[in-house]
């Protein structure tokens, strides 16, 4: 029986006709009415043959007419709809869902007319290369790669200007919503201003992301940057308590650094005003400073919650870089003695087992609590002793000595290795040790490698910034988001793993990538550069917002919630660090640059 076979003769309409026959019959009656049915009757083979043929052009136009459609949904997903990996294949990445607005949707604009380029060390920086804002910000578009082989000269500047439209992409949006304002809430479109810098809006960004601007030849970025900091940034703006720690690391060695790069003496001049600002803070017994002052009364006090208000540890001796600095460059030599009366206190005291304690009574000069960490409250301490000595040139040698004195006693008190081999260093209470390292730990493995090829045995520093930047590197491969946790663990069953709620977030900080960077151009290996690159992209899926980048709080979810906080250090030093990663070694040359503990550069003096 054909198909039309049961139409005896009837009307093809007919309600007699069974319904799959009425359905088949209407649907073949449209396009292709000008088949007779009687013909069809005769030659049911070609006809039939004919309708297949029909069908799949109807298919085949249907497709085509839809395709621009698809084709847009690809486009705005982006590279989280399919990645190629190394080897070609594709695969899904997940993307948070609902908490963070897809990437590309809206975008601050900036004009991008009338760029110059940057010179650095004799070197120009392509600005128009870099800038990548041409066409509007986009997310990454690279592969994900895991292979740990050298990648070709002409992908690594890829990777690099990636990060440059990263840096775009954050800058604008702070311009955009945050401009004057300490910080940016990408979510919110609005300013953040941390209780870090007083109650007032102090343009922290601004200063902190200038030579990051200026280093990534984005010119007319900063100028901006520039004019507001000559028009705007003036103590008598300030209002309420700043940290002096963080007003020395970002405002005073951001200024300096802009100066040092663009040899702009209004930053020169702002970073003397700053200081001076910060000086009554020093008026202690001993010259150890408090922990926050009030630029405007000039009243400063430190922290109830610290070891019964004592001064903290990285606070106070991370002052030296600047300082010694801005002596020089002054000729001011009280800069200078406020550092020199704090090394030489620290130098001299009892340290109990040759540590340093985090906490310090300003009154007494007496060790508090004895609390010691390569982490929070204790890190930076250690990386200006080295630093120090590397900034003057090789010649300050208290602070090479205390360097390594202080680097062996907490190898000997507080270096664990875990059950998996990880190397890491617990947080040392009284004798006892906590298996836990921050990941603002995780400057060691670059310090390590950084101060290698100048310690008594090299081969075992090397090592340790290998082992220790390895282990952070574990942390972040060992999460959801391919993140960092803010801290991890070693215990039975647990390796380099936050497992408390506050250890969970990735704040978008970067001191994995600062160890990156700098085992990179110490050892050339390249897995540092995939390593860097693995987290520039775990930063693009999880941490870009339409309006800037934000902190998630928890690295272990595949959905994290976003944070809405862009921080000041993003543009500092994270965006810098991934930046230099992809840098030939001359752009900030380590021969000839110390970079603070906020990543600002500042230049050797009479480098041997
Ligand atoms: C930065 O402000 C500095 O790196 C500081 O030394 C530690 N904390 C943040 C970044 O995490």
């Amino acid at each position: 029986m054909g198909l039309f076979g049961q139409t005896t003769g009837g009307d093809s309409s007919s309600p007699l006709l069974p319904f799959y026959q009425v359905a088949a019959h209407t649907a073949t009656a449209g396009p292709s009415a000008f088949i007779s049915n009687r013909k069809c009757g005769r030659l049911i083979p070609r006809c039939l043959l004919l309708l297949f043929l029909l069908f799949f052009l109807m298919l085949f136009s249907s497709t085509f007419l839809y395709l621009p459609d698809i084709s847009s949904k690809v486009q705005s997903v982006g590279k989280d709809f399919l990645v190629p990996d190394a080897g070609g294949q594709s695969h899904q990445i997940r993307r948070p869902r609902n908490q963070l607005p897809m990437p590309g949707h809206d975008h601050a604009a900036t004009g991008n007319e009338g760029r110059i380029e940057g010179v650095l060390d004799g070197k120009v920086h392509p600005a128009d290369e870099n800038r990548g804002g041409e066409e509007g910000v986009k997310p990454l578009d690279g592969p994900v790669s895991t292979s740990t082989a050298a990648v070709s000269d002409v992908e690594t500047k890829r990777r690099q200007k990636q990060i440059v439209k990263m840096m775009k992409h954050a800058w604008d949006n702070y311009v955009a919503y945050a401009w004057g304002s300490n910080e940016l809430r990408p979510i919110s479109k609005r300013g953040h201003n941390p209780s870090i810098f007083g109650r007032a809006k102090f343009g922290a960004t601004i200063v902190d992301a200038a030579d990051t601007l200026y280093l990534m030849g984005l010119m007319d970025e900063f100028k901006a940057a520039r004019d507001w900091i000559a028009s705007n940034l003036n103590v008598s703006q300030s209002d309420g308590e700043v940290s002096v720690f963080e007003f020395n690391i970002r405002y005073i060695g951001g200024l300096l650094s802009a100066y040092a790069l663009s040899k702009d003496k209004m930053f020169l001049d702002k970073a003397d005003e700053m200081a001076n600002a910060v000086l009554p803070a020093f008026d202690t017994p001993t010259g150890i400073p408090y922990a926050v002052i009030d630029l405007k009364s000039k009243k400063s006090k430190n922290y109830g919650w610290a070891s019964g208000s004592a001064s903290i540890l990285s606070e106070i001796g991370s002052l030296h870089l600047e300082w010694a600095y801005l002596s020089k460059m002054t000729g001011k030599t009280v800069y200078r003695e406020k550092i020199d009366r704090i090394r030489n206190h620290l130098a001299n005291i009892d340290k109990p087992k040759g540590l340093y304690p985090n906490y310090i009574n300003p009154q007494t000069g007496k060790w508090g609590q004895v609390h010691v960490s390569m982490g929070a409250l204790g890190d930076s301490f250690y990386e200006y002793l080295f630093k120090a000595w590397l900034w003057s040139g090789k010649t300050d040698s208290q602070a090479k000595e205390m360097y390594d004195t202080a680097m062996m006693n907490v190898e000997l008190q507080m270096l664990k290795t875990s059950k998996g081999g990880l190397k890491y260093f617990g947080e040392y209470t009284n004798g006892r040790i906590e298996h836990k390292m921050d990941h603002l730990a995780c400057f060691v493995g670059g310090l390590y490698g950084l101060s290698a090829p100048y310690a008594k045995d090299p081969d075992h520093y090397n090592m340790m910034g290998r082992e220790i930047t390895r282990t952070c590197h574990e942390s972040y491969r060992k999460t959801a988001t391919k993140l960092g946790p803010e801290a991890m663990r070693f215990a039975d069953n647990v390796e380099a793993e936050g497992t408390r709620p506050n250890d969970k977030s990735y704040l978008l900080r970067p001191e994995t990538f600062e160890s990156y960077f700098v085992m990179w151009r110490m050892t050339k290996d390249p897995k540092y550069r995939e390593w860097g690159w693995e987290a520039a992209q775990a930063i693009e899926t999880y941490c870009r917002a339409d309006f800037g980048y934000s902190g998630v709080k928890d690295v272990y979810q595949e959905s994290p919630i976003p944070d809405d906080v862009q921080q000041s250090y993003f543009l500092a030093e994270t965006l810098k660090y991934l930046y230099l990663l992809f840098s030939d070694d001359d752009v900030l040359s380590l021969d000839k640059w110390v970079l603070n503990t906020e990543a600002h550069p500042l230049p050797v003096q009479n480098p041997a």
